[in-house]
């Protein structure tokens, strides 16, 4: 395939609810769509997922849109490629920007499903039929009112909760929760919130059969994870500090988790996702597609992606009505009893919303 006409759209949707972590609250989604025509008219799309400001990791929404037009645009314009795992060699002269490389290679693998005619999941080698779910609560005004709203997505089916955490705001919290429901499948995510001096707290969280504690400490740190993961038997699951295959090998080497939480804009997109999701197979180290807050489109991604074998523990790919009003795609993702179906049509398997698009569209600009 050649990409002949690029459109990338400034995206603002509002959220049904705002969503605080230890980093700060989001209540309205600002992020990139991407629009790549190829010479033979087929269209596929993607999403840039990071966030306005550099609060999770270092990307942001306008470093996203300078990447692509300065950089990456430029490189893959009529340019011939012959499969998307050919994208990564032909970016590699630009360091890290993962969001942004992801957002444009992800438009290219829904080109080359269609193109040969399979779903999405397939062309990924993925194999489930359905892919199991769960939801990433955050931080609530009280614990009575998180504690009804766990019970509330438990009751919706959803297989296992996460509940954002913050020093000041853990070990009180977790345990009034376990008091309520000592049987729910409970993890813990602090967002980078910690350092070792916090010993004590996260020992303390270590006997609340919580099923892994998600990045305790720094966004690029895996030697003081290894530290900390000798001293409690609660998998560490990590999140931010995992950018690429290469920071995957080093972490599962020194030992710095049990678990790692496989974002597809994290890693600089779904080639990379799935050369850290088979080499966690080969190491035994179970996996689970984590979240950005995503619409239709990256939620779509995600879902073919977890169809994958060792996708083993549920992900943060709630469905739409979770955080939306409406989202961007038909049908929208529905999650019934915990379960999201994967879809088995040609493509991403959902059909873009242009109505809903471009009502939620703030700017765009076509390359
Ligand atoms: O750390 O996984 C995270 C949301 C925003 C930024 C970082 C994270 C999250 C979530 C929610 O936990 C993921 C989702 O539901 O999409
Ligand atoms: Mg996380």
């Amino acid at each position: 395939m050649k990409l002949e006409q690029i459109t990338v759209r400034h995206m603002k949707m509002p959220m049904k609810s705002p969503f605080t972590t230890s980093f700060g609250t989001i209540d309205e989604k600002e992020f990139l769509l991407i629009e790549a025509i190829d010479q033979s008219g087929t269209v596929g799309w993607g999403e840039a997922v990071a966030f306005v400001a550099p609060w999770y990791t270092e990307e942001t929404l306008k470093t996203t849109w300078h990447m692509l037009e300065d950089f990456l645009i430029p490189i893959l314009l009529h340019k011939e490629v012959g499969h998307p795992d050919e994208v990564s060699a032909l970016f590699s002269s630009i360091r890290r920007n993962g969001m942004a490389k992801s957002s444009i290679e992800g438009a290219i693998w829904d080109i080359y499903a269609q193109q040969t005619k399979q779903s999405l999941a397939k062309a990924l080698g993925g194999h489930k039929e359905q892919i199991e779910v769960g939801v990433s609560v955050g931080i609530q005004s009280s614990t009575e009112a998180l504690i009804k709203l766990l019970k509330s997505h438990v009751n919706k089916g959803y297989k296992r909760v996460k509940v954002k955490i913050k020093p000041g705001h853990d070990v009180e919290v977790i345990r009034a929760i376990r008091a309520e429901m000592p049987d729910l499948p409970l993890m813990v995510d602090a967002n980078s919130a910690y350092t070792l001096n916090d010993m004590d707290v996260l020992q303390q969280l270590d006997a609340f059969n919580l099923l892994m504690i998600e990045q305790p400490l720094a966004v690029d740190d895996i030697v003081d994870h290894a530290k900390l993961q000798r001293k409690i038997k609660t998998p560490i699951c990590l999140d931010e500090s995992i950018t690429s295959y290469e920071d995957a090998r080093k972490a599962i080497e020194l030992g710095s988790c049990g678990v790692i939480n496989i974002k597809i804009g994290r890693v600089g997109g779904l080639t990379e996702a799935r050369r850290i999701h088979d080499l966690c197979k080969e190491n035994k180290i179970p996996v689970w597609c984590g979240g950005m807050l995503e619409a239709g489109i990256g939620r779509a991604h995600n879902i073919a992606l977890t169809s994958l074998t060792n996708f083993v523990l549920p992900g943060d790919t709630a469905g739409s009505s979770h955080y939306w009003y409406e989202d961007i795609i038909t049908p929208e993702v529905i999650v019934e009893d915990g379960y999201i179906r994967v879809p088995q049509t040609i493509g991403i398997g959902y059909t873009p919303n242009l109505k809903v698009i471009d009502k939620l569209t703030i700017s765009r600009k076509v390359y």
